[in-house]
């Protein structure tokens, strides 16, 4: 089952039929048991036609999102724990990720307010004072505000390395800006937990060429997911549920770094592509 936010309302896909779902985002999604939640309340919805679904699904979506905040986690596969030691070699702060990799308390880092969050089709940022950016591909979990694991989309953790690199006490720097984050295209509502099978994979498109190309699963993560939800929520309460974002297998080799216009699609097995494209803030 997928949720979709649109401008013209809450959009839910079941068996390949349509509905739209009248009740406001924030209280629609914040519930223990949302796939049984819908699956009773499709009895009730309007039924779409696939035009008018169709219609409403290719008008520009809205990142499914509300009043949550996104949070993210760092350094939970090898991969990424392996790039951030190379890239912050130099700033004698290598040693923090191979320890955080280890450790039982995982790196947890807030990530963005809905406002800083771009939807599927639009921009995400690059920021000005850093020479080195990537695209980070993750699985993102949305969690109720009783800590249950209910949906899945996909997120892209848009990254500094430079400034990441020149010191681990910038990483909020690195980490958080305008545009720095986007989810999309839906919320993916399975009956059970999303299979550890499932891929992630990452295309950069730049001037008709790909750039980069990546795939990998889940299971190569180091934590189990419901681990990473139980620490963010230690002492801490969300309202209205929140996002979090499992961290980055897929980090492209080298001095990769993006350019303005490059396109970037990060799909995922069972929840669709997210596709975004990179810019510069308009000053
Ligand atoms: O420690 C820096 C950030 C790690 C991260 O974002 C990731 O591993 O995905
Ligand atoms: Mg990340």
């Amino acid at each position: 089952m997928k949720l979709f936010k649109t401008r013209q309302g809450n959009i839910v896909e079941h068996n390949n039929q349509y509905y739209r779902i009248d009740l406001p985002w924030d209280k629609l999604v914040n519930r223990s048991g949302l796939h049984h939640f819908l699956q009773t309340h499709l009895q009730h919805a309007e039924l779409l036609s696939p035009v008018q679904a169709d219609a409403l699904l290719n008008s520009q979506l809205l990142a499914p999102i509300g009043a949550q905040e996104v949070w993210a986690a760092g350094v939970t596969y090898l991969r990424s724990r392996d790039a951030r030691m190379e890239e912050s070699k130099d700033s004698g702060g290598a040693t923090f990720y191979d320890k955080v990799y280890e450790a039982e308390r995982p790196e947890l880092f807030f990530k963005a307010h809905p406002h800083r969050v771009a939807a599927p089709g639009e921009d995400v940022y690059i920021r000005r004072d850093s020479t080195w950016n990537v695209p980070e591909p993750e699985l993102t979990l949305f969690i109720d505000s009783k800590g249950g694991i209910e949906a899945y989309t996909i997120g892209n953790d848009m990254s500094s390395r430079s400034i990441e690199g020149e010191n681990p006490l910038y990483l909020p720097q690195a980490k958080v800006y305008q545009r720095s984050a986007a989810l999309g295209p839906c919320l993916f509502i399975p009956s059970t937990p999303i299979s550890p099978l499932t891929k992630i994979s990452m295309v950069i498109h730049r001037g008709g060429k790909n750039v980069y190309t990546g795939e990998v699963a889940i299971s190569q993560i180091k934590r189990k997911l419901p681990e990473l939800a139980s620490w963010l929520y230690r002492d801490m309460d969300f309202p209205h549920g929140c996002f979090l974002m499992t961290g980055t297998c897929l980090v492209p080799a080298g001095e990769f770094t993006l350019a303005e216009g490059d396109k970037v699609d990060i799909s995922i097995d069972g929840i669709g592509t997210l596709t975004n494209t990179v810019r510069y803030k308009p000053s």
